[in-house]
């Protein structure tokens, strides 16, 4: 039987994954391979999932808890993709606020699974907003902790790739590169756009190669990724917004959404790890973003409709206490209803830190 590749695109959260992957998973369907994807969260209903089947992709989700938690089930998610045809190639997206994951998950799934699976680098997008804060010394709005999660995402990469360039000047591209070999003087590091494609010519070449061995995994003081993880909050909810006479831009409302939260959120002092919308009328979708409180609102797939009900859902993790990400996004949805005139009905909220990572495996060399 032919092995399937399977690789991991990882990083911070808002870093860029599944934009990377999105682009990827299309060069890999242009070069005639058959493309499935994995997406992961602490929370239920997920954005990145809807986000990428609207691009006609085949995706697979683990909610619930990271991959390393999860390992099982995303054993049992990637063989389902493979129900009809097996893929030759697997893309996964582990959740932004996980690290550890050579040893709880690649290790495992190569020992484990090795009949079926050949595993590329663990290729880690450095997201540029707060990895300048971070790598420089600070924690970018975050507890120290997460910043240790940030760091450690990275220390574990065989691939780094400094993400999101297009829009870096080109001293800021040569400061963060420095930062990056200072730090990981070992590692290959690519500069690219997710967004744009450059450098992912030499990111697709590095994700063919194998993964390079080590005879140790990293160390990981799971204390101190726990209290990381915990002190983001996690909010995930459906709304139903609707009028009964005139059409509105799914675009506008998709937008300027995300803009009302991040005034809430900045006003509250909350850094933001990633607040993401996916709004939908059934036949179009608009999706925006707001990842870090020194960059902007961004609409990153345009419906271009006009509609007059939309199901939108929000996936928002910012640095606070989970109540208060809930209580500022949904106020300032109410708002923003109330301003344009429509009916909003607002259900499934799920809000919570995340638990301590109790992984399934935890490998402490390449073999067990
Ligand atoms: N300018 C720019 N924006 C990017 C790039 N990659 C991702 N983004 C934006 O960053 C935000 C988060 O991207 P996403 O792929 O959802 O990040 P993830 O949380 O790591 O999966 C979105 O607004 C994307 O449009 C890039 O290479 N350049
Ligand atoms: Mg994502």
């Amino acid at each position: 039987m032919q092995r399937t590749r399977f690789l991991m695109i990882g990083g911070f959260l808002g870093a860029g994954k599944t934009t990377a992957i999105a682009r990827l998973a299309q060069h890999y369907t242009d070069q005639g391979l058959r493309v499935g994807l994995v997406t992961n969260d602490q929370a239920y209903g997920l954005v990145d999932t809807l986000n990428l089947r609207a691009q006609g992709f085949h995706v697979g989700e683990v909610p619930g808890a990271c991959f390393c938690c999860k390992f099982d089930e995303l054993v049992d998610t990637a063989a389902a993709l493979g129900a009809e045809r097996q893929p030759d190639v697997i893309l996964t997206e582990p959740v932004g606020s996980c690290t550890d994951l050579m040893a709880t998950v690649l290790y495992p799934l190569r020992h484990l699974f090795g009949d079926r699976y050949t595993l590329g680098p663990l290729a880690v997008l450095c997201k540029p907003e707060h990895g300048r804060k971070i790598l420089g010394g600070g924690t970018g709005g975050f507890s120290p902790q997460a910043a240790y999660i940030f760091l450690k995402q990275l220390e574990e990469a065989q691939l780094i790739v400094l993400n999101k360039i297009d829009r870096l000047s080109a001293s800021e591209q040569t400061e963060l590169l420095q930062l990056l070999s200072d730090r990981f003087p070992e590692k290959q590091i690519i500069a690219a756009s997710g967004t744009t494609g450059q450098g992912f010519d030499e990111v697709i070449l590095a994700l063919a190669k194998d993964a390079a061995g080590s005879d140790q995994t990293m160390e990981v003081d799971y204390d101190t990724y726990a209290e990381g993880e915990a002190a983001l909050g996690w909010l995930n909810c459906a709304v139903h917004l609707s009028s009964s006479e005139t059409a509105w831009s799914l675009d506008e409302i998709t937008q300027k959404s995300v803009e009302s939260f991040s005034r809430a959120l900045i006003a509250a002092g909350m850094e933001p790890g990633h607040i993401k919308v996916l709004a939908s009328d059934g036949a179009a979708t608009a999706v925006a973003n707001w990842v870090s409180s020194d960059a902007p609102v961004e609409l990153s797939v345009a419906s271009l409709a006009e509609v007059k009900q939309a199901d939108v859902l929000v996936n928002a993790r910012a640095h606070g206490a989970p109540e208060e990400v809930a209580r500022h996004i949904q106020q300032s949805i109410e708002e923003l209803a109330e301003r344009f005139g429509l009916q909003c009905e607002i259900s499934s909220v799920q809000h919570f830190r995340p638990g301590r990572p109790e992984p399934v495996h935890r490998y402490t060399t390449p073999e067990g």
